[in-house]
């Protein structure tokens, strides 16, 4: 059986999402969001029973920067809490979540294989560079902050928006969907954060940000509760840094209402008392990272539901 607390290749990922939609082909089902510039197809797991009427969704993805490892890992714990986990049923009924756990498989593969430290896809070369950082290509304030024109920058924005095969697989399903998605979350590391729009710049915020502010705080109390970690609840922009072009923003500007970047462990290191790994969490994290994060989900998948 799947083992939840390792780290798996990308291919293992796409056979885990295959095996449950074949186990529950009552309320589970798979799709391809389209295929990365390397042919690997980026499938996506739709969890909900069948409706007469519309339903709301939440929708989760993971592992859009390569190295961030802890993001599927806790992508594919929530999966397995959802269909084995038979108190779910009527949420199931209510409202289908969306789950895309590894979304720029090209990367990834680099990351587990050539270079741990990988963050961008793989496209190129540019300059002798390769890769785009897929979290800067939306066309949204594309390039106004926080990104770079150099192609061989962590921060490369690529030569023009969605010029990423995977970026642009991901805005292909969510544009759409966006009058049923309720609730996007990106699931990155690290810095234990839950970010809320703007991010493209400082002090902009969304007409709606109370409503984020209150949801982000729902989360923060569920992910406090499992272990006592204690997440920082801020705007992108101010809390972080500015940065433009990040999925999180396009989803905001196509209307989906409550948007997070999520930052799992480890914290950002100014904790005297944390040995610190960085981008390098040891597998003996993943379970306790999943636990306290698959309530915060569940938080947001609650206001799916129940509406604004
Ligand atoms: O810089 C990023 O893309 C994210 N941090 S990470 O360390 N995982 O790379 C934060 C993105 C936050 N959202 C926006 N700034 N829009
Ligand atoms: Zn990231």
């Amino acid at each position: 059986s799947f083992d939840f607390y390792k780290y798996h290749p990308f291919a293992d990922i796409m056979g885990y999402i295959q095996a449950v939609a074949q186990k529950y082909p009552s309320f589970v089902s798979i799709s391809s969001i389209g295929k990365s510039l390397q042919n690997r197809d980026t499938q996506l797991l739709k969890i909900g029973y069948p409706s007469s009427t519309a339903k709301n969704a939440l929708f989760i993805d993971a592992g859009i920067h390569a190295r961030e490892w802890i993001a599927p890992a806790t992508a594919l714990y929530a999966i397995n809490q959802w269909v084995t986990n038979s108190s779910y049923t009527d949420l199931l009924k209510a409202i289908d979540i969306y789950v895309a756990p590894s979304i720029n498989p090209d990367g990834y593969e680099y990351s587990r294989t050539k270079d741990r430290n990988w963050r961008k896809t793989r496209s190129g070369p540019r300059q002798n560079c390769y890769g785009v950082d897929p979290n800067r290509n939306f066309a949204f304030k594309w390039m106004v902050a926080g990104s770079s024109s150099n192609p061989c920058s962590e921060t490369y924005a690529g030569p023009s928006p969605f010029s990423e095969i995977e970026a642009t697989n991901l805005k292909n399903f969510l544009v759409p969907h966006n009058d049923t998605i309720k609730a996007y979350l990106t699931l990155h590391s690290y810095g234990e954060d839950i970010l809320y729009p703007w991010g493209y710049a400082t002090g902009q915020y969304p007409p709606d940000v109370n409503d984020l502010i209150a949801l982000g705080h729902e989360m923060y109390n569920a992910i406090k509760a499992v272990h006592g970690t204690e997440y920082t609840v801020g705007d992108s922009g101010d809390a972080l840094y500015p940065a433009s072009g990040a999925s999180d923003d396009y989803s905001k500007s196509i209307g989906i209402k409550y948007v997070y970047t999520v930052e799992l462990r480890p914290g950002d290191g100014d904790n005297d008392d944390d040995q610190w790994y960085g981008f390098d969490l040891p597998a003996k994290f993943i379970k306790p990272t999943a636990e306290e994060t698959f309530p915060a989900l569940m938080a947001a998948a609650n206001r799916v539901q129940n509406g604004p």
